[in-house]
């Protein structure tokens, strides 16, 4: 720890401009830093035994909030906050900071040009060095006051991951806002239950803590993709972890906006998919082949289309592909590449590579396919399977590498 906090600190030493922002911060902010936390000379030095990992996008009001009703329900222990942001426009990092530059348990990391819950709770699990490491939402729903059953069944052994849950006897999920989230919840559990492979009541909570060993040990195996962070862990595990539920209760979010919607549940069954396919094949390549299935079909209906207004074939084509390429890049660029997601200028510039990449990869398509078609006893099918598959393979590596950079 102190070796991660000097880095936060040279890097804001580093960087004057952050730091003339953190100052620009809101007034209330400034008189809401609690001044004993520099005054009382705690231990910057002293390693935390409990790191708090809290992923957050546009929690600025709930920053404060948090760290003060984590610091009231762990006295004695030596904790760290770890917020990980990824670069809310609403300043929720600077809210972070501000409260670091007084009080040393508590950093921030800022993420640029990346978005996801998952992800962003391995990188902030990854920087702690504390013995165990728990995660929790950055919008007060958790209920921080179990926090230290939790720590002591862990220190006691008496499990390898403690789970907040909402399912257990004394628990409530009342802070849902709907009953039709109520509903998906319900039947997202009934659907993680089945693939796991230990009872577990609350499979979705984002509420838990673990030694920080045994996270290191599975995190190369994490598919770190959506929301679902628990789960990730418990099927990627390579043995069978003892889980210990705790209830706890799901309190309503107090401010702040929801971040889930429909995109959400379909990262939860790419999740499921990736976990089934052991990783093997890369759930972005899934996405950006089911988008390209979607991408024939809307083809086709434009070219329909096109005929019925009377138009020539060959425009009727062009026009068909068009309409297909900008139904597939939007799609992928909402969907396959949603973390890398491109806006403003990089979005024309990105669209105009797609087309490119995607015209070449008609063109390998089509080639391939004619020649295997003249080599293989004109057995068609076949030879444009080979040719489609080629096609898309040349588009999804082209587009992750120079359209949304992922690589
Ligand atoms: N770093 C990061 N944090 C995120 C991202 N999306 C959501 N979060 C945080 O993850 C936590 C859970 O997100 P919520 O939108 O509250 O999800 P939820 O609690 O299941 O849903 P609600 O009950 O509607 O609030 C919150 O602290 C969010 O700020 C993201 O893309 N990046
Ligand atoms: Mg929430």
């Amino acid at each position: 720890m102190p070796g991660d906090m000097g880095m936060e600190r040279d890097d804001r030493d580093a960087r004057p401009e952050a730091e003339a922002m953190d100052n620009l911060m809101a007034d209330d902010d400034a008189v809401a830093i609690a001044p004993e936390s520099a005054a009382t000379g705690r231990d910057a030095t002293a390693s935390a035994e409990l790191s708090i990992v809290i992923p957050c996008y546009k929690e600025r009001p709930n920053v404060r909030p948090m760290v003060d009703r984590i610091d009231a329900a762990l006295p004695g222990i030596a904790w760290e906050i770890i917020f990980v942001d990824d670069n809310s426009p609403d300043g929720t990092a600077d809210a972070a900071r501000a409260i670091a530059r007084r009080d040393p348990r508590v950093r921030c990391i800022r993420r640029i040009g990346r978005r996801g819950l998952s992800s962003a709770v391995i990188e902030g699990a990854l920087s702690s060095s504390a013995d165990f490491i728990a995660v929790m939402d950055g919008d007060l729903q958790h209920d921080q006051t179990v926090l230290p059953t939790m720590l002591a069944e862990l220190r006691a052994d008496a499990a390898d991951i403690a789970i907040g849950s909402r399912h257990t006897l004394g628990g409530s999920a009342d802070g849902l806002s709907s009953a039709m989230r109520h509903r998906i919840s319900n039947a997202g559990i009934g659907i993680a239950q089945s693939v796991l492979p230990m009872r577990v009541s609350d499979p979705m909570s984002g509420f838990f803590m673990m030694p920080r060993a045994r996270f290191e040990r599975i995190a190369p195996r994490l598919s770190g993709q959506g929301f679902k962070i628990l789960l990730d862990i418990i099927l990627s595990a390579p043995e069978r972890l003892r889980v210990l539920e705790i209830p706890c209760r799901f309190n309503r979010r107090e401010a702040g906006e929801s971040k889930l919607d429909a995109l959400v549940m379909i990262q939860f069954a790419a999740l499921l998919l990736d976990k089934m396919l052991h990783g093997y094949v890369p759930m972005r390549f899934v996405a950006f082949a089911l988008v390209g299935a979607l991408g024939i079909v809307v083809n086709l209906a434009a070219l329909w289309l096109g005929h019925r207004a009377g138009m020539h074939f060959f425009s009727a084509e062009i026009m068909a592909t068009i309409v297909s390429m900008l139904f597939n890049f939007q799609l992928n660029n909402r969907l396959t590449y949603r973390t890398h997601r491109l806006r403003g200028a990089p979005l024309a510039r990105g669209l105009v590579l797609f087309m490119l990449v995607c015209s070449l990869g008609a063109v390998a398509n089509v080639g391939v396919a004619t020649a295997l078609f003249s080599h293989s006893a004109h057995n068609g099918l076949a030879a444009a399977a080979v040719g489609a598959a080629i096609g898309v393979v040349w588009n999804y590596a082209v587009s992750s590498t120079l359209v949304w950079r992922t690589l």
